[in-house]
């Protein structure tokens, strides 16, 4: 008799089974097929599987807290229509120059004081230059690093030299996302193409550093565009570390201001299914969590997300309420990841 596979309900042959040693295997050569099956089951089948699979993998009771800085904040040329920072769109948001290093130090500490352990910095930049604003930033990664924390940037498009300076500077990660499956990339994005993403991701990758790459949902794209992005960020040639699942914050004044808001099931189906396919990354519950109840947030957990952003912003727009998060994570028995 075959033994049960990650499908709780399912008995597969054993030469179709994707378990080894009672642990999910860690596949890149999944099809899309394959991928549309798992995200189409019956929800609750789907979330008792993925939750199968982030208990063989990680410590269900913990959650890492994560901290984002704008660094540099608004006036950015790229076009993408969700983004209330793209200079394109009259979004109310007030422009600022680079912050100094000092103060990102200060902003890191307090983060690290409110019991985050990963300090994520970003810029509303198209791409990096070699001038002295990315050297203030390499400053800003040894500083934040010094703290003993995890440090991530979001700075746009970056070659290979400078995910290598980056490195050297004690980067632990970099964030670049995909955003969405390849075929509505460019209903959301003309300024920069599929392609010099997944070329900024080969550098990151190629120069030793984490990758952190994920996307959004609620832009009008179809389960399929989903399922496409899922497709590319598990058939890379190593899966991402870390996997941020937005859900679209529809900010004022930009292309997507008006669409619907991403229903709680929609966004169980995304996590779920990435934790089933990407079995060791960090799925990061990310934009969008304010909008969601403490129930909701609780099923996104027990799906497989194992990580949230902290402090009262993301970037631009508002975050959850610190102490409700505390008071949240104590009701669900969780505790801060240390790393
Ligand atoms: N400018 C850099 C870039 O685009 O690579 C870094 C900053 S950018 C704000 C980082 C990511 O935030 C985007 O790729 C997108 O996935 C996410 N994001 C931006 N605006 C969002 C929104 N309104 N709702 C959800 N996610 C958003
Ligand atoms: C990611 O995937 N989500 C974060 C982080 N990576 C940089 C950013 C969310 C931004 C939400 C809109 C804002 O606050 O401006
Ligand atoms: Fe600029 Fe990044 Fe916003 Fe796109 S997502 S407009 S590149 S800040």
């Amino acid at each position: 008799m075959s033994e049960a596979c990650c499908s709780p309900t399912a008995t597969l042959e054993p030469e179709t089974c994707t378990q080894s040693a009672g642990k999910a295997l860690v596949r890149m050569d999944w099809t899309r097929e394959e991928i549309a099956e798992i995200y189409n089951r019956p929800l609750l089948d789907l979330i008792f599987s993925a939750a199968t699979v982030h208990r063989q993998y990680h410590q269900a009771d913990k959650i890492q807290q994560c901290t984002l800085l704008s660094i540099k904040t608004g006036a950015c040329p790229e076009d993408c229509s969700y983004c209330p920072q793209s200079a394109r769109y009259k979004t109310g948001v007030e422009a600022q120059a680079l912050m100094d290093p000092k103060e990102v130090y200060d902003a890191a500490l307090k983060a690290k004081t409110a019991g985050s352990s990963r300090f994520c910095m970003g810029a509303a930049w198209r791409d990096v230059k070699d001038n002295e604003q990315f050297d203030s930033v390499l400053d800003m990664v040894r500083s934040v690093s010094s703290l003993g924390l995890e440090v991530c940037c979001t700075l746009g498009m970056i070659d290979a030299s400078q995910a290598e300076r980056l490195k050297d500077a004690g980067l632990t990660a970099y964030n670049h996302n995909l955003d969405t499956g390849p075929e509505y990339y460019d209903s959301i994005i003309t300024t920069r193409t599929y392609e010099e993403r997944l070329t900024t991701l080969k550098n990151v990758r190629e120069a030793g550093l984490n990758v952190c790459c994920g996307g959004i949902i609620g832009m009008g794209e179809s389960p399929e565009d989903r399922i496409g992005l899922l497709h590319t960020l598990a058939t890379l040639p190593e899966h991402p570390e870390s996997v941020p699942v937005n859900a679209l914050v529809a900010s004022k004044g930009t292309p997507l201001a008006d669409r619907p808001p991403v229903e709680i099931w929609e966004m169980l189906r995304m996590i779920a299914t990435a934790r089933t396919i990407m079995p060791k990354a960090m799925v990061r519950l990310s934009a969008g969590r304010v909008s969601m109840s403490e129930s909701e947030q609780a099923l996104c957990f027990l799906a497989g997300a194992n990580s949230i952003f902290t402090g009262e912003k993301l970037l631009t727009t508002p975050n959850c309420d610190h102490d409700q998060d505390r008071a949240m994570m104590e009701t669900l028995g969780l505790q801060p990841l240390v790393v």
